[in-house]
């Protein structure tokens, strides 16, 4: 006699990846790292972005080897539509299987940060290390909500600063208290372990595992990407589907416009004929933000013009 064969489409892809170890380390532990998570290749031009990105915004490309002008911690948001690059950094498909598997496919894209880790404390961050908290809005649901990724473009190692994480911190479902965040000094909380990685993996985690990161004592820049993919009612960080160019979404699988939010339904505005389409097939050009006045005015109804 044989036993039914148990069928799930997650862990068939995570099977097919090699990624079961990874898939029961986030149980166990709250996080995992996929050392090849992204090729040589995909890294490179990851990096290259990312230090576009950078210039763009600050008008100073950063120097990795000096990282001068750098010092502290750095955090640029809403980087990624800066390139195409970035578009198959959050497709990459061992980071989506894991994602997928926490979350579900249905999950979209609620931010993509750039970060940069240089030497010593910040003005922001005068103790040199960024606290120990979760990435989840409170209180938590019983399931996972949310799953944040870094994405590794150069080494991260314990000389540039790495991650910190509590294992088994994900099952307390709550944030740290204040005397639980400290990760420097005599009163450190001597649960967090340092997790360092290679250029091209992902440190993935349910969002509200317990992690932060330490000051780094090396002059050179440690530079990583912050993607925090999340369940699709929940508010995301960034206007993804309101602003996603249609060039950026005719160059992807329709999973890509997913994960932009355009199979959501919520945002609706004063438009009274299409606010029961998902995004996907709304003219997203009127919705372009603006301010709304009050006052009687006309607008398309469902099936005819009416008096607001
Ligand atoms: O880059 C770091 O040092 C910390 C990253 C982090 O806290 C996050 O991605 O949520």
């Amino acid at each position: 006699m044989q036993a039914t064969p148990v069928t799930n489409p997650y862990l068939d892809e995570l099977a097919r990846l090699g990624l079961e170890r990874h898939a029961l380390e986030l149980e166990a532990n709250g996080f995992t790292v996929v050392e090849d998570a992204l090729d040589p290749d995909l890294t490179a031009r990851g990096l290259e972005a990312a230090l576009c990105a950078i210039d763009e915004r600050t008008g100073r490309r950063p120097d990795l080897a000096t990282g001068e002008g750098y010092e502290g911690y750095w955090v640029w948001r809403y980087t990624l539509l800066k390139d195409p690059a970035f578009e198959e950094i959050v497709m990459a498909e061992k980071v989506l299987a894991l994602v997928d598997y926490l979350i579900g496919q249905d999950c979209i894209l609620s931010t993509f940060t750039t970060h940069i880790r240089g030497r010593g404390p910040s003005k922001e961050m005068p103790h040199g290390y960024l606290p120990l908290h979760g990435d989840d809005p409170q209180p938590h649901p019983g399931y996972y909500a949310s799953t944040t990724v870094n994405i590794c473009l150069t080494d991260v190692t314990e000389e540039s600063g790495c991650l910190a994480f509590v294992p088994g911190s994900h099952k307390l479902a709550r944030q740290p208290t204040p005397a639980e965040r400290v990760l420097a000094g005599n009163d450190a909380n001597t649960e967090a372990v340092p997790v360092v990685a290679p250029a091209g993996a992902a440190i993935v985690w349910p969002s509200q595992t317990w992690h932060g990161s330490w000051e780094s004592p090396d002059p050179g820049l440690r530079v990583t990407l912050a993607v925090l993919y999340s369940r699709p009612h929940l508010q995301c960080y960034e206007m993804y589907r309101e602003t996603v160019p249609e060039e950026a979404l005719e160059r992807n699988s329709p999973r890509f416009a997913t994960l932009m939010g355009l199979d959501t339904n919520g945002g609706w505005n004063d438009n009274q004929d299409d606010w029961h389409k998902q995004w996907r097939d709304r003219d997203r050009s009127r919705y372009r933000p603006r301010v709304v006045g009050a006052g009687p005015r006309r607008v398309r109804g469902m099936f005819e013009e009416v008096d607001a």
